[in-house]
């Protein structure tokens, strides 16, 4: 049997883009110069490189319901969610931190989509100390708790994530959810964020590399934020370029878990749509870009934002999705 056509689909544009007849806008993320959820859009600050906004375009051909609860704005297509929200560091970060994704867990249970397969959080003064850790460390700490409260979630995979520093004030937090599980997928060559040590955090982050999901019989791939770190370490200090060669090969490797994971799964780096870029630095865009060029050729779409990152030594990170 053919793979039906995907729930939806995602479109990356300087300006709003023109829909197919058949489509609806699920919603747009704007990245750009402040964070604001607004009905159908969220603006998140996290600066294009080389253009005032980005646009990312969520649309389906579903019919979407629309709704807002415990400070998010949701949309509903199909099996799936979409929600985002920007909330104050009421109480301090962790704490703000926790109540959210309390508030998410409840949210995506009460809408009929309980698994959260992928979520991206950003937040100002990623590296910047909070206290007694780091502000990272803090956000961390509050997830943390917020899934360990809850059963459902404790029993739960863990969902795909990108976590980096914005440029304005709120904690912007959107996320997908389903309304059946994905599957978890590991990086052998990485040490799972769960057993991180100590000295990178109290406790390890509450992420994995990457989730395989079976939509309305299409097999979809999300990769995590992903960095040039082998084990725990981080790799080539001070070099973008052979940072970004680092963290493809970590992509290769979640991809190859990936087709292992859904059968009949043939996501493998040369085959990703597109590549969303995290870099710290503007300067080394050249770098990373042809290290793209290099790895994928010419045509691969390639979306570079200006963002921290939640450990000083690292220089970029990379997402992206695959869809069959
Ligand atoms: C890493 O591999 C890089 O804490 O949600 C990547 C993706 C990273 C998600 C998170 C952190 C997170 O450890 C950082």
């Amino acid at each position: 049997m053919p793979p039906e056509s995907p729930l939806y689909r995602i479109t990356y544009s300087q300006a709003p883009p023109p829909l197919k007849n058949s489509e609806q806008t699920v919603a747009r993320i704007v990245y750009g110069a402040h964070s604001r959820a607004e009905t159908s859009q969220l603006h998140v600050a996290l600066p294009p490189l080389g253009a005032s906004t980005l646009h990312e375009t969520w649309s389906s051909t579903q019919p979407i319901e629309r709704g807002k609860d415990r400070g998010f704005e949701y949309a509903i297509f199909g099996s799936l969610m979409l929600a985002y929200g920007v909330f104050e560091e009421t109480g301090g970060l962790q704490e703000a931190t926790r109540a959210v994704y309390r508030d998410m867990l409840h949210l995506a249970r009460a809408q009929g989509r309980p698994s959260i397969l992928r979520i991206w959080n950003h937040f100002p003064g990623i590296c910047e100390s909070g206290g007694a850790q780091n502000r990272y460390q803090e956000f961390c700490e509050g997830r943390r708790q917020a899934l360990l409260a809850d059963e459902q979630a404790r029993g739960a995979p863990l969902p795909a994530v990108t976590t980096t520093g914005s440029q304005a004030d709120g904690l912007v937090v959107y996320f997908l959810s389903s309304q059946d599980a994905g599957a978890a997928l590991h990086n052998p060559r990485q040490t799972a964020p769960s057993n991180y040590p100590p000295h990178l955090g109290p406790h390890g982050p509450s992420f994995c590399r990457g989730v395989a999901h079976e939509e309305a019989g299409a097999g979809r791939v999300y990769l995590s934020g992903t960095a040039s770190i082998v084990g725990h370490e981080t790799q080539h200090v001070g070099d973008a370029a052979e940072q970004a060669r680092e963290l493809l090969r970590n992509h290769a490797a979640v991809l190859e878990q990936a087709r292992a994971a859904l059968p009949g799964c043939s996501a493998q780096l040369g085959t990703l749509p597109f590549e969303k870029i995290y870099l710290m630095r503007p300067e080394d865009q050249e770098a990373v870009q042809s290290v793209l060029r290099e790895i994928f050729g010419e045509a691969l779409p390639q979306y570079f934002l200006h963002s921290a990152l939640c450990r000083e030594d690292l220089l970029l990170e990379m997402e992206s999705a695959w869809s069959a």
